[in-house]
């Protein structure tokens, strides 16, 4: 069966960053795998397997850095995978795929809220907190320590060249929150005046590096010059497993459009314009990670990936000792 219509729409809305964030990245592409296998009309089950692998894949190939969004997916298929042997019929099939993502979506709602809690209570009354792009689990630390009383101030960077930092400071001014806008440029200048740094993440390695929009990285030095606590805010499911083996994250590189628009370009010539959309923090660079399981430091990132995706992490060492294998065989 071919892919709907409201699948192709859905992974054009994320790659057009129509839909954006890392964890609503997640939840939307659980919804989409849901929402696909609903309007599955077959009655193979095999078929279905396929169908479901290829909707995957295009959800996939829409941004390559939020590891949320493999997280997310493998989180529902390897629930139908694993049961393979045992699905009767192809209700079966669709009713794991419907509750693996129905979990999915409420334990990712439920850790937002908790690392808003417990990253609230690591703010002080009187703190002036920067944050940089539009992210989430960083606000809901922000907007908890608010709702908690506390008399915090927030300096948001406009984040070029999508100015995601807009919607930041209209989240915050909307809950009753002094907040400033500051170009990513002035962060230097203003450092002197912060007492946080809260961001979010997009992936988080093994070694406990940050991935996170591009900017991140600027910042986190600057704060550790100025010996201001940098802290992130992510969920587990923002925790890369591939890492454990030492592949990297790969790093998003968008349109040149993005920073001049094309009629713009057109009158510089012999130039090329360079759009990568995140980097990457050095563990060193950041004091904490704030998840739903606790704050941990970064060099603990591996503790996560150990509990959380233990079993992928065995799946991808036995395919690299099989790999060896052949190799061994074939020579
Ligand atoms: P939450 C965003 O990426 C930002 O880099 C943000 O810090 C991160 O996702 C995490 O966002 P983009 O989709 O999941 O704007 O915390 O490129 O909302």
């Amino acid at each position: 069966m071919r892919v709907p219509n409201e699948i192709i729409k859905i992974a054009n809305d994320i790659r057009g960053m129509r839909i954006r964030g890392a964890g609503r990245i997640a939840r939307t592409a659980a919804n989409a795998l849901k929402l696909a296998s609903e309007l599955y009309e077959g009655t193979s089950v095999n078929e279905y397997v396929n169908y479901m692998r290829k909707v995957s894949d295009i959800l996939l190939n829409t941004r390559p850095t939020a590891v949320s969004l493999p997280n997310a997916i493998n989180f529902i298929m390897s629930r139908l995978l694993r049961n393979i042997d045992k699905i009767g019929d192809i209700n079966e099939a669709k009713a794991i795929v419907r509750n693996a993502a129905d979990e999915f979506i409420k334990r990712s709602k439920k850790a937002l809220e908790l690392i808003g809690e417990i990253g609230a209570r690591r703010i002080r009354d009187g703190d002036i907190i920067l944050t940089h792009c539009n992210s989430s689990a960083a606000l809901s630390i922000i907007i908890r320590a608010h709702e908690m009383g506390k008399d915090i101030r927030v300096f948001a960077t406009e984040t070029r060249p999508r100015f995601q930092g807009l919607i930041t400071v209209k989240v915050l001014a909307e809950k009753g929150i002094r907040v400033s806008l500051v170009p990513d440029s002035a962060i230097r200048l203003i450092m002197k005046k912060i007492d946080k740094v809260i961001v979010g993440a997009d992936a988080i390695a093994a070694n406990g590096a940050v991935v996170n929009k591009i900017g991140t990285s600027q910042i986190a030095l600057i704060a550790h010059e100025a010996r201001v606590r940098v802290f992130v805010a992510a969920e587990t499911y923002k925790f890369s497993p591939a890492t454990v083996i030492g592949e990297l994250i790969t790093i998003e590189e968008r349109s040149p459009d993005e920073v001049i628009p094309k009629e713009k370009l057109s009158k510089y010539v012999r130039i090329k314009v360079r759009n990568p959309a995140f980097d990457v923090t050095p563990p060193e660079y950041v004091d904490a990670i704030i998840t739903e399981q606790g704050i941990i430091p970064p060099q603990a990132a591996i503790l996560i990936l150990k509990e959380e995706y233990g079993w992928i992490i065995k799946d991808y060492l036995f395919k690299l000792s099989s790999e060896d294998e052949e190799e061994v065989t074939t020579k």
